[in-house]
């Protein structure tokens, strides 16, 4: 955590909660800002996003995550098509062009848990290992943010226990 405590006082004061979560450097790659969606109770998928800049001059592609949450982890691609959404595992991986920011965000590119084999519950940092075909492989933790939350800077940190409110949406998916 890098967030000065005095700093997030004043952020909760001030009613504006800054994105918690970590960045993590990979040889030429810079993962930012992972987190995942709470699940509402029973379910047995979620998501995970974060973004991957490639400060190198060669393209890198990630291929694979895992994570001891979830019996299976997929990298997924959600597309609308006549309305409908759907998600497919990308089977070659997402590709990271030098010098460029790829984003996985809701409703996009994503992780998938499948299986899981617990909730996905705020205050508690899902671990995700990342699998990059030329960085190798990095361990990082996906703060976790409400569920139907579009985004981290809803996500909580690591010890400051979970005081606001939020309504459950009930969706499918995520
Ligand atoms: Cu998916």
């Amino acid at each position: 955590m890098r967030i000065l405590p005095q700093l997030f006082a004043a952020a909760l004061l001030l009613g504006a909660i800054p994105a918690l979560a970590d960045d993590y450097t990979l040889g030429k790659l810079e993962i930012g800002q992972p987190w995942a969606r709470a699940t509402p109770p029973g379910a047995s998928t979620g998501g995970g996003f974060l973004t991957i800049t490639n400060e190198g001059d060669t393209p890198d592609r990630l291929v694979s995550a895992a994570s001891p949450i979830a019996d299976r982890v997929e990298i997924h691609e959600m597309t609308v098509t006549d309305d409908v959404m759907k998600m497919r595992p990308v089977p070659d991986g997402v590709e990271i062009p030098a010098g460029e920011t790829v984003e996985l965000k809701p409703g996009a590119l994503h992780v998938m848990f499948l299986d899981l084999i617990g909730p996905i519950e705020q205050g508690k940092p899902v671990p995700v290992t990342l699998d990059f075909e030329k960085a190798g492989s990095i361990d990082v933790e996906m703060t976790v943010a409400p569920p139907g939350s579009p985004g981290p800077e809803h996500a909580q940190g690591h010890e400051h226990g979970s005081s606001h409110g939020y309504e459950h949406e009930h969706e499918g998916g995520h």
